[in-house]
């Protein structure tokens, strides 16, 4: 009889002690990506595959950004040429609208990637937010170590609530438009990122196929230590938003991983 009776303490043991136990393993990562949207979740899938210990740090509750809806609520995604080769990475299912144009379900893309990301390794903590970064002199030079994380529910209702700090040897900020990660820093002291006007430079409006090839080609190293990758990357380097199309969005995150996973391997 007794064995029947869920026991409500055991219930909440389990999850107290095993997330516990997982925030404890990421408090020294390798790679920190903040944003749970496409580009970070491409970014984290690669870099997990590869062996590198990687956190993504979602302040919603739910990951995938501005995936799930694809435009205005018309839940399908274009994904050109270029992107192609991610959908088959990941399995997502696709069909060509025209040459070069293929559309996906919104929804499978997302929660496909989602579950790839996870299953390569990659632990998502949702519900926190990155609202600093760690900066530290690394032989004379400043370099972002990590990131000062905190309940999101603490950030909105605007309680003084200290933060916990991740140290990681690379942080991706893959916030979106507002590129929140290397905003904040670009605001402190003596800092200059490696961007045309030595700060974030801001979103151009909407032209496509600018937006789209600009995306990966400003995915990269703007701090010593700090990456940017998808919408962050354009916000941070000046260029144009691009609709929604989303082949930029992923290749920026394959890119972001490959380079990190460089720089992680040569160190070594
Ligand atoms: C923790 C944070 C914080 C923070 C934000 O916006 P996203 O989907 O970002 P990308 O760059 O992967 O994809 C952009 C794409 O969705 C898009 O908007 C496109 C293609 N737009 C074109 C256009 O013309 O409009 O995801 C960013 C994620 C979100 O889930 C945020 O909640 C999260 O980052 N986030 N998480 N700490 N400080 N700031
Ligand atoms: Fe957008």
């Amino acid at each position: 009889m007794e064995n029947q009776n869920l026991s409500e303490v055991v219930i909440s043991q389990a999850i107290v002690s095993s997330f516990m136990e997982k925030l404890n393993r990421y408090l020294e990562t390798d790679v920190a990506i903040v944003g749970g949207g496409p580009s970070g979740l491409v970014a984290g899938y690669y870099l997990a595959k590869r062996g590198f210990k990687t956190a993504i740090f979602e302040r919603k509750l739910s990951i995938g950004g501005g995936m799930w809806a694809g435009a205005m609520f018309f839940n399908e995604i274009v994904v050109q040429e270029m992107g192609r080769e991610i959908l088959d990475e990941f399995d997502v299912r696709y069909r060509e609208f025209k040459p070069g144009y293929y559309i996906a379900d919104a929804v499978e893309a997302t929660t496909t990637i989602a579950s790839k990301a996870v299953k390569a390794g990659a632990v998502i903590f949702n519900g926190i937010t990155a609202e600093d970064v760690v900066l530290k002199k690394v032989n004379g030079q400043y370099r972002v170590c990590g990131l000062v994380v905190n309940w999101t529910a603490a950030d909105v209702t605007h309680m003084m609530v200290d933060p916990l700090v991740i140290t990681a040897k690379y942080v991706v900020d893959a916030t979106g438009h507002d590129a929140n990660v290397v905003s904040t820093l670009q605001r402190k002291a003596g800092i200059k990122l490696n961007t045309e006007t030595g700060c974030v430079v801001g979103e151009k409006p909407l032209w496509a196929s600018v937006g789209e090839e600009d995306t990966v080609k400003n995915s990269k190293e703007v701090f010593p230590g700090i990456f940017v990758s998808g919408m962050a990357a354009n916000a941070t380097c000046g260029s144009h938003r691009m609709g929604p199309v989303f082949g930029g969005m992923l290749m920026s995150g394959k890119k972001v991983a490959d380079e990190i996973a460089n720089r992680l391997n040569s160190n070594e």
